[in-house]
């Protein structure tokens, strides 16, 4: 059996396969045309969206993340909207920056919702993995993508951008949302 990694983000992409690679799965990447508007009210519902239509497009199995990040005192923002908050993700981490400013609550969440769809585009298994921090003033280290050089983690003493690909793996969001998923996954192919 084929599974589409139905994500256009490079970031995530490079994560997902890892989560993967163990398995004895055949992976292959979405259609570079096939883009799909995300129109649900939760990660969840967006990843499901993902994964299925993609499932339909193709006819294989398709396997979808819908990720953000959530900061306390901005209600929740950027959150569904992640990864339009700015037009890059350097512009991303400058707007979340200037928008919290200097305030004392720093508390952030990273919200990771994955869902793998039938080729019929019926849903086979959804979970969502939280991974809980706090913002940075300024970026601090250099690997990971996205929102990583300004979340922090208390317990390592680091930001995602300064972890290991392995310790993020293990911490993160998206790494809790793989562990809950990666059993049944294996008892599906
Ligand atoms: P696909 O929908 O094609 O998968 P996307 O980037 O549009 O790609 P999302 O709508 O789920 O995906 O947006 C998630 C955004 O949240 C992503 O662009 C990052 O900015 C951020 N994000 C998610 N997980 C992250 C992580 O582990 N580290 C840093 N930023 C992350």
């Amino acid at each position: 059996k084929i599974l589409i990694v139905a994500t256009g983000n490079p970031g995530k992409l490079k994560e997902m396969q890892a989560y993967l690679e163990d398995l004895e799965i055949e992976l292959q990447l979405k259609p570079q045309d096939l883009e799909i508007e995300e129109t649900g009210k939760t990660f969840v519902e967006n990843a499901a969206l993902k994964a299925s239509q993609v499932a339909l497009a193709t006819g294989e199995w398709a396997i979808a993340d819908d990720s953000g990040l959530a900061v306390e005192v901005l209600n929740g923002e950027p959150g569904l909207y992640s990864a339009r908050y700015a037009p890059t993700e350097a512009e991303c981490i400058v707007r979340l920056l200037k928008e919290l400013g200097d305030h004392p609550n720093r508390n952030a969440e990273f919200i990771c919702a994955v869902a793998i769809a039938r080729p019929d585009g019926s849903i086979a298994l959804e979970y969502q993995g939280i991974c809980q921090g706090t913002i940075t003033n300024e970026p601090t280290g250099i690997g990971g993508f996205g929102y990583d050089p300004i979340f922090y983690v208390p317990e390592v003493n680091m930001t995602f951008a300064q972890m290991s690909a392995e310790l993020k793996h293990k911490i993160s969001h998206r790494g809790q949302a793989f562990q809950g998923i990666l059993p049944q996954l294996q008892t599906l192919f």
